[in-house]
């Protein structure tokens, strides 16, 4: 009796284990403005246990196909958050994400709703660009 019992539980571990081994696919928003965040995220992404991913910029969506058993998907946000990329899970740190290159300040754009008018001047600004700025 106590032999079938053990053959139960070995039986129940490899399931639970061909489970965990199974691929999951979640789809993750991901902050990005350009190609090089598309390439910087993927590249984060392209790693052992994951087997399929592909980021869309227009809509910020990250699909990614990955073994559980290997890599967690909570590995994935914190990687993602360490090249300086916020995720719907968790954001980077400021010191994170003032690595980002210049051009790849997401930021900005997301929270551009209520800075519309400071964002016009900027742009009229430049427009008539015959003085010096101090950058
Ligand atoms: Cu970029």
């Amino acid at each position: 009796m106590k032999q079938l019992i053990f053959i139960g539980l070995m039986l129940l571990g490899t399931l639970t284990y061909g489970q965990s081994n199974r691929p999951v696919t979640v789809n993750l928003t991901v902050g990005g403005t350009c190609d090089m965040c598309k390439e910087r995220i993927e590249r984060t992404v392209d790693v052992k246990g994951v087997k399929y991913f592909e980021y869309t910029l227009a809509t910020h969506n990250l699909e990614i196909t990955y073994v559980p058993s290997k890599i967690t998907e909570e590995q994935l946000h914190k990687s993602l958050n360490a090249v300086g990329h916020d995720t719907n899970k968790s954001k980077a740190s400021d010191e994170q994400y003032d690595k980002i290159h210049g051009c790849c300040k997401y930021r900005v754009h997301v929270h551009g709703e209520g800075e519309h008018d400071s964002e016009k001047k900027e742009h009229n600004h430049d427009e008539n660009d015959d003085h010096d700025h101090e950058h």
